[in-house]
């Protein structure tokens, strides 16, 4: 049974995974008008990946005996200035996230909720990935800069839609 705090910190998290999952999918109708196609398959598959995230949540919620409740969500920003904007976003997004369900494993701490703790481990992990996927998505543009055939071969790169290009290079 989780207690009612952990259950509100969980649900305020199910918001932000929803959220998460908008920007991303904002982002990505931004860059497939902008023809690159890449990084928009790799945003919308990233979208999906955020909406998984907060199902995690909300079914683990109900089955420790809480209530996953569906938020409002405010509506994502549709325009971005440039591509090197939408990944300084998707980075500063997932700092604020990790920040977020590091301070509800905190909780469990303090609550003695081993079970919650156990469980956001998985969390914990993720945007370790997260973290780091869009730091080096973001150090490849930099090094782009403004040259076209270098930004092609980025969107490129993205084409499988799961940054598997900036994996392993
Ligand atoms: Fe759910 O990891 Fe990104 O935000």
């Amino acid at each position: 049974m989780v207690s009612r705090k952990v259950e509100q910190a969980l649900n305020a998290q199910v918001a932000k995974e929803a959220i998460s999952s908008q920007i991303y999918l904002a982002m990505a109708s931004w860059a497939e008008v902008q023809g690159l196609e890449g990084i928009a398959a790799f945003l919308y598959s990233h979208s999906d990946e955020e909406r998984m995230h907060t199902l995690k949540l909300m079914h683990y919620i109900n089955e420790r005996g809480g209530h996953a409740v569906v938020p409002a969500l405010p509506k994502p920003p549709a325009g971005m200035k440039n591509i090197m904007d939408v990944f300084k976003s998707i980075l500063q997004q997932e700092i604020e996230v990790s920040a977020d369900i590091n301070a509800i494993v905190d909780l469990c701490l303090k609550e003695k909720d081993y079970t919650t703790h156990n469980f956001m481990q998985w969390y914990v992990a993720e945007q370790i990935e997260e973290e780091r996927l869009a730091r080096t998505l973001l150090d490849k543009l930099n090094l782009i800069g403004n040259d076209k055939a270098g930004l092609y071969l980025f969107d490129r790169d993205l084409m499988g839609g799961k940054g598997q290009g900036a994996k392993s290079q």
